[in-house]
Order: C-alpha cells, then structure tokens, then sequence
C-alpha cells in the first residue's frame, strides 16, 4: 500500500525551508469541504459549504500548524514542549509530541476545559497545568517560559503554527477551483483568521486564484475583545474554545478584516448552540460550540442583507462536536426508561 502524501509533502513548495524533512505526522489536512444544501436553504444561501476540520488526527484544525511546530521543534532539538490553551491545541500538542517522543505540558484553565479534549491530553502523556485563572494569564506565563527557553512554546505566538494553518486556505482553494467570495469562522486567539487570510493572500500572490474571499470573523458576545477594541478581563462563554480575552494575533485578525472588506463581529451564546444543532440536523455535521460560530454569524449578514444568495460562502467547522459532549443538553423525556414491550416502545415513539 502507498502512504498518503502527508499534508507538509502537499504543500512543500509553499512551506518547507530548502533539505527540510517532516518525519512526523499523523495524516492531518485533507479535511472535507462539504456542499451544504439544506442549512444553505435555511439561510438564504444557494452556494454554502462547510470545512470541516473535525476529521483531523485529534479532531480540530490545530494540527495543521502543530506539524510543522512540532517536526521543527524536534528537529532542533528541543527538549519538551509547552503550550497554553483553551483545550484543542492541548490534545494537538500532547498527540505530535507523543509521535516526537518529546515531553509535553499544557497549561490549561482550571474548570473550562471540555471533557473530550481532557481525555486526549492525558491520553498521550502530556503533563497538565491547571491554573487558577483564564487562557490569557496561562499565555503570558508561558511566554515567559519560552523567553527562558525551558521548553519550545506550541502556541500561535510561534510562527511555524500560523505558518501550517494556511494550507486550510489553499486546500479551500483546490476544491472550489477558485477563492470563496466570504468566508466565516470563529474568532478567539485569532491566529486561524490570520493565518486563513495569509493563505488567501499567498494563493492570489501566486496567480493560483483571482480573488480573496472578504474575512468574516465571529467572537461570542461575553468574549469579544475585537469588537469592543478592548481587552476583556474576565471573558465567559458556553464555547470554551475561544473563551479568550485578549487574543495574541489581534493585530492579524483587523489587518485581515480590513485588507479583505470584511468584519469580525459577535454572536450570543445561544445564537451558537441553536446552529450547533441545526448544522447537525440539517446536515449530520457534528461540531464543537466554539466551531458553531462562523455559522451563527453568516446566519445574521445573511438576514441583514450583508451575505447574498449567490455568493460562494464557506464556513470553517473548526472542532469536532466530540470534544465537548457536555454542550449538549437532553431532550425533555427523551432519557427517562420505559417497559421494554413493544406497546411501551410504541407509545414512546409518539407513533
Ligand atoms: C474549535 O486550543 O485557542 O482564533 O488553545 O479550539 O485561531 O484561536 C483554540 C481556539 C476556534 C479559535 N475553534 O481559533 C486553544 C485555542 C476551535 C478552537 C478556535 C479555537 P483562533
């Protein structure tokens, strides 16, 4: 059998320094762009699709960029590595560290950090850190770790990580045959909206495309640094994943805001778990919350008039809805027991 070419060998040209080698990898990138049909008739949307990133080795787009973090870390020898987070980078972190054979810490809020991402974590060995505090406080001490160089920081703020993150542009590129006109994501450290639109940018640089999609980033209302123009010191939102108050790439998230005519706005803690749902009802797709935000958002331009009907929308469905199994509340009845006869089964079932 002939391996697959590891997403690092696709793009080499684009990303690899001259002799580079990338030993390690999990098969991550070739995520699936999906039609998305029946949301897209919900929302007023003839071209909608969906990247879902939830197929990736360890569920979420992390391990695009953690790749490359990685078989540069190790390959300069470094002897641990160490990452912040809100829980993905954590479970990408301690999975490529574990195929490294490096040592991995992970820094991580203490209570708001999803159950599935945990798991991966301990899983692969990585020792965990939690702290009494947010994401923004676990990242300025990891900074600092770095500056002392105890261990090679995996967080965004290393430039391998935004570097790798751009093949999701230019793999949206390949299967479109073109750019999007828009595309939507969610918004908390802001490096994936950085690196999303560098990706573009590069791709139009290079005369492979002739267009770049307007960039339309989405926070949740109790985390929305970027819109209100100020940090928040105590953010709070049901999508743990970008429960994030002053995000390391502010500055790449407005520049790609503006360079590409878009916005970075902000969607409510409902708003995200009622397109959660309706992503996976309507087209059996299964994200996180934090992911449900880029949906929620073009939901509302396209309401305001501000997404039109026959533009090429894409969304990014940043994390697989596994991770967090406890965002989902059960339906009223729908757990409680009954006889296992078939009258009382019936009955059950409504029919
Ligand atoms: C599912 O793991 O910050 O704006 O520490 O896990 O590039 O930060 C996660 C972020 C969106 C936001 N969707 O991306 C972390 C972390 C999911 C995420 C984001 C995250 P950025």
């Amino acid at each position: 059998m002939t391996r697959p070419e590891s997403l690092l060998e696709r793009y080499r040209a684009f990303l690899a320094r001259p002799e580079e080698l990338f030993p390690i990898t999990l098969g991550e990138g070739g995520t699936p762009l999906l039609k998305a049909s029946r949301l897209g008739a919900e929302l007023g949307l003839d071209e909608l699709y969906l990247k879902y990133e939830g197929t990736s080795p360890t569920g979420s787009f992390k391990d695009r960029g953690m790749v490359l973090a990685v078989n540069r870390a190790a390959s300069a020898g470094a002897r641990a590595v160490v990452c912040a987070s809100t829980g993905n980078t954590a479970a990408s972190a301690a999975a490529y560290a574990a195929a490294a054979g490096l040592p991995c810490f992970v820094i991580l809020p203490a209570g708001k950090v999803a159950r599935g991402k945990l798991a991966q974590a301990l899983v692969a060995g990585a020792r965990l850190v939690m702290v009494d505090g947010n994401f923004d406080q676990a990242l300025t001490a990891v900074r600092h770790l770095g500056e002392e160089r105890a261990a090679a920081v995996v967080n965004s703020v290393n430039p391998d990580r935004l570097e790798g993150q751009q093949t999701a542009a230019w793999e949206v590129c390949d299967a479109l045959g073109r750019a999007p006109d828009a595309l939507g994501l969610p918004v908390g450290n802001a490096g994936n909206i950085t690196a999303y639109w560098r990706g573009f940018s590069r791709y139009a640089d290079e005369g492979l495309t002739d267009s770049r999609p307007r960039m339309l980033g989405f926070q949740a209302d109790g985390a929305a640094p970027i819109v209100r123009g100020e940090a928040v010191p105590e953010p709070e939102t049901v999508a743990t994943a970008i429960r994030i108050g002053n995000p390391a790439s502010w500055a790449g998230a407005t520049a790609a805001r503006d360079e590409s005519g878009g916005s970075i706005e902000s969607v409510s803690d409902d708003e995200i778990l009622a397109a959660q749902r309706e992503i996976a009802q309507l087209e059996g797709v299964f994200c996180e919350p934090a992911s449900a935000a880029g949906v929620a958002g073009v939901r509302k331009l396209a309401r305001e008039g501000r997404v039109h009907r026959s533009e090429t929308v894409v969304c990014v469905l940043t994390g697989h809805g596994l991770k967090d199994p406890d965002a989902i509340g059960a339906e009223e009845g729908t757990l409680t027991p009954v006889a296992p006869d078939v009258d009382a089964i019936r009955a059950a079932m409504g029919m």
